[in-house]
């Protein structure tokens, strides 16, 4: 008896189970979709600001960049915001880089109508709280003794040294010939706080 009235029952809920199974299933199939489509986008969205960031105690170095050299070139130049976050002001005093001799700390200025690069050789003051931007027309890491020539879409290795932050490993991303700011943009440059035009 128990049986008997018990079939039609599990009939009648697999037959619902049956109907409603492959709407359900879409379901699942669509929302896992759209999260993996998600992780995907934050992925693809967040990597390429994660790997521009460069950070050592309070000091972060943000898109070091630098142009892809004519050849024979023995120099090239490196470009990047270097940020503290710290309450006291630290200081730049140095790099090397494996694709090149020597790295220097310059600062461009005006002396008799011409642009002129100098070297800084003491170093350069990050304020606390502040940043320093390194650009064309202003301050510039100078990579002397080139190894090799920077080719467009090259990531080079470069270590930076902070007196208080210490050594800070960093990657430029080398764009053309005629950038004038990372990825290529041709942003407007803002004059430098303290530099004498
Ligand atoms: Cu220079």
């Amino acid at each position: 008896m128990l049986v008997i009235s018990e079939a039609p029952l599990v009939q009648s809920r697999c037959w619902i189970v049956a109907a409603f199974a492959p709407r359900y299933y879409l379901e699942r199939i669509m929302s896992l979709i759209r999260a993996a489509a998600f992780a995907a986008l934050l992925v693809f969205t967040a990597a390429p600001v994660l790997a521009q960031e460069f950070k050592a105690g309070d000091i972060i170095v943000e898109k070091p960049w630098s142009r892809a050299t004519p050849k024979g070139a023995t120099v090239a130049a490196g470009y990047m915001v270097v940020r503290n976050s710290g309450a006291t002001a630290d200081k730049l005093v140095g790099g090397s880089a494996d694709f090149a001799g020597a790295v220097q700390i310059h600062e461009m200025s005006m002396s008799g109508g011409f642009m002129k690069m100098r070297e800084l050789p003491s170093g350069l003051e990050i304020p606390a709280n502040g940043q320093v931007e390194f650009s064309p027309k202003a301050y510039h890491l100078m990579f002397t003794g080139l190894k090799q020539p920077l080719k467009k879409g090259d990531k080079v290795k470069a270590s930076l040294t902070f007196e208080h932050a210490g050594t800070v490993a960093v990657e430029f991303q080398v764009g053309g010939l005629g950038d004038t700011g990372p990825g290529g943009a041709a942003k407007p440059q803002a004059p430098m706080k303290g530099m004498q035009m």
